[in-house]
């Protein structure tokens, strides 16, 4: 769905059992501006008045609440910039144009459901609940090269998940006609960490992320000697609440004492260049917490890192989200930039994009997350400045437009992206092959 098409899109589809998750939205509106200013919708964002919606350069749709939309049009008044509300209620709006399908199931869908669909790999034609998230990682926990651990635990009590796909088990199962030069026992252990689903309505994040452990696992010339390391939902309660109250909710479920509004972005929340444009604010998306790893669930996430870092040269980190087909490298903070070995991130990077390119035509641009999105405190960040991980990023999946990525994407998202990690796992392995 594009924000820009709004005024031609044609109403409706499936929508016979009405869904639940749009009812925090009612009333939120899209504003679109009639030219662009940066400044402005920056300080907009860190103040916590809203929601920008354009995610390939600066943005001139913004999602604005009843509550902020007063405040937002004195600003952008007083700034001179004119504007069209061209979406007057978002929870009508997702509602008309669900392309959810099986939607008078999606609620009804359970770990029981889950068997009976054979839940033994992920989903590709639809988004899967946490439940189902959970059900089929116990069930890869057996196994042999899998190992399937409890990190810690979110702010309401769900386990956040790591996967470890172990490099051995793969001996013998080279690419054809190739062998490695030494065992893989007597070789440097190399590790890489996936992180999926931090923020919570980036659907497309975990589902392709689940893919890439079920391909990591099954397919032994994928990997090729390297340790892997994914968590595939980092902020489980935030992605629950995208299922049941509010399809755009992003962040933690931290009760914020003091505000009547909720949660902890857990991307500002790392301790690289902490509150450098996130917001102080609350009712903020961005807002960063009361203080850097505030949070349960960036607090995991750091330990685990640190531990899979002591354990073998963390190689790369990529945090995986959506939207808008960019490869991001650090540092988010234009002053802390350029990062050491920009350009070996920048040149891997392109690997990656042309890659994903040949599989089904889709352009992914590569650069700073400093030019693109310019606020720190993300994993990305604290990958790069304190772990010193030499190839740091944050991919923006599919599509240009919307969180709201119809499911027939799932599939194609994953292939293109696991062609990408295969180019990239080459040139990562530990020692080549001998043919
Ligand atoms: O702003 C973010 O957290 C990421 N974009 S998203 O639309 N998925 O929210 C980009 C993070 C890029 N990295 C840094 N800014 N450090
Ligand atoms: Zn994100």
């Amino acid at each position: 769905m594009c924000w820009q098409q709004v005024g031609v899109f044609l109403l409706a589809v499936v929508t016979s059992v009405a869904s639940d998750n749009y009812r925090e939205l009612t009333g939120n509106q899209v504003w679109k501006l009639n030219q662009e200013d940066e400044a402005t919708v920056q300080q907009l964002v860190v103040d916590g008045l809203v929601d920008p919606l354009d995610h390939s350069g600066p943005s001139t749709s913004l999602r604005v609440t009843p509550e902020t939309a007063g405040l937002v049009k004195e600003v952008l008044d007083q700034a001179g910039i004119t504007y069209q509300v061209i979406v007057q209620d978002l929870a009508r709006y997702l509602r008309d144009n669900d392309v959810t399908p099986l939607v008078q199931v999606r609620f009804g869908l359970t770990a029981q459901t889950c068997t009976s669909l054979n839940c033994s790999a992920p989903l590709t034609d639809n988004y899967m609940t946490f439940e189902q998230m959970e059900y089929y990682l116990a069930q890869l926990n057996s196994h042999p090269r899998v190992s399937v651990s409890s990190i810690g635990k979110s702010i309401e009590g769900r386990d956040i998940w790591m996967v470890h796909i172990n490099r051995s088990g793969c001996e013998g199962q080279e690419p054809i006609g190739m062998t490695p030069r030494i065992a893989y026992s007597a070789m440097k252990r190399r590790t890489v960490w996936l992180e999926g689903g931090i923020h919570a309505r980036e659907w497309i994040s975990p589902a392709v992320t689940l893919q890439i452990i079920h391909n990591i696992t099954h397919d032994c010339s994928m990997g090729r000697g390297l340790e892997v390391y994914v968590v595939p939902m980092a902020n489980p309660d935030g992605y629950v609440h995208t299922w049941t109250n509010n399809r755009l909710w992003r962040k933690n479920r931290r009760n914020n004492p003091d505000s009547s509004c909720d949660g902890v972005d857990l991307n500002r929340n790392w301790d690289f260049d902490y509150g450098v444009g996130a917001s102080p604010n609350p009712c903020g998306e961005t807002y960063r917490g009361t203080s850097a790893f505030s949070e349960p669930e960036t607090q995991a996430l750091r330990d685990a890192m640190l531990q899979v870092n002591s354990t073998g040269t963390l190689q790369m980190v990529m945090a995986v989200h959506s939207y808008g087909q960019l490869l991001l490298f650090p540092y988010g903070n234009p002053a802390s930039n350029p990062a050491p070995q920009t350009e070996e991130m920048k040149q891997l990077g392109i690997i990656f994009a042309n890659t994903v390119k040949t599989v089904h035509g889709k352009n992914y641009v590569v650069k700073s997350s400093g030019s693109f999105s310019p606020a720190s405190g993300a994993t990305d960040d604290w990958a790069k400045g304190v772990l010193k991980t030499t190839y740091s990023y944050t991919l923006e999946l599919r599509d240009k437009s919307s969180f709201v990525l119809d499911p027939d994407e799932i599939l194609p998202t994953g292939q293109e992206v696991l062609e990408g990690l295969n180019m990239v796992f080459l040139a990562l392995a530990p020692e080549k092959y001998t043919q």
